[in-house]
């Protein structure tokens, strides 16, 4: 039976995808790369680390690892500098009702976040206290689409992996709720999320058929 839901953050709760992706860009037109929706669907989910390399594997560009960091940091700044605005009112519709509705039915929430910002943004979204536990991005060994975080967040929260449900928006972040041997439901496009047991348009529409979602889940 269900016992914990596992969710992403970024493009899950918020819609911080979006702030990757500016930073990202910018980082990329210095570089000289084209860097377009496909580019960063792709990166989603995807560690800093990796990401920088696949706009670098992109534009056929090789590095030093001084130069490959100044670029990692300077990309987190603006990324901070983006979420600096962030109010609980960037809160998707219809988490805080779905978290309530899976607290009342006595199921866990955890965080499987790949962002080592998490925390920040949970911080700011107002809802750190709501998890019962938080996985830490910077401690596990590797990266979506492994299954590392998943398995790290459901060993933190005391529930086996098949007890749990894992929710993302990103094509690497449903590959790793599969790897983790989870039951896997999409927020986002149908076509690049196929391989999610569920999919649902939005984080609101998830929360409108709640009850259908787990019933799926038992029965599955
Ligand atoms: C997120 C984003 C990725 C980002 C990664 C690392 O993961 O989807 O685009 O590159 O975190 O973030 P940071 O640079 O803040 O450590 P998730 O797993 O929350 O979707
Ligand atoms: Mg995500």
């Amino acid at each position: 039976a269900l016992q914990a839901v596992i969710f992403d953050l970024d493009g899950v709760l918020t819609d911080t995808a979006e702030f990757h992706f500016i930073a990202w860009q910018s980082i990329a037109q210095d570089l000289g790369v084209d860097f377009n929706l496909d580019d960063n669907e792709k990166l989603k989910g995807v560690d800093r680390h990796n990401s920088l390399q696949h706009i670098l594997n992109k534009g056929n560009l090789t590095i030093d690892e001084q130069a490959f960091n100044q670029l990692l940091d300077r990309k987190n700044k603006h990324y901070l500098s983006l979420i600096a605005a962030i109010t609980p009112q960037h809160l998707f519709e219809g988490v805080l009702a779905c978290f309530t509705a899976l607290k009342a039915r006595g199921i866990k929430i955890g965080l499987a976040s790949a962002s080592k910002n998490a925390t920040l943004v949970l911080n700011k979204l107002g809802i750190e206290s709501l998890f019962d536990f938080i996985g830490d991005a910077a401690s596990v060994k590797n990266s979506k689409p492994a299954p590392d975080i998943f398995l790290s967040v459901a060993a933190g929260l005391g529930v086996d992996a098949h007890n749990c449900m894992g929710i993302e928006d990103a094509a690497a972040g449903i590959t790793a709720i599969k790897s983790a041997k989870m039951y896997a439901v999409g927020i986002g496009d149908k076509n690049t999320l196929n391989q999610a047991d569920q999919i649902f348009t939005t984080f609101d529409l998830l929360n409108l058929h709640l009850s259908d979602c787990l019933t799926a889940f038992e029965s599955s």
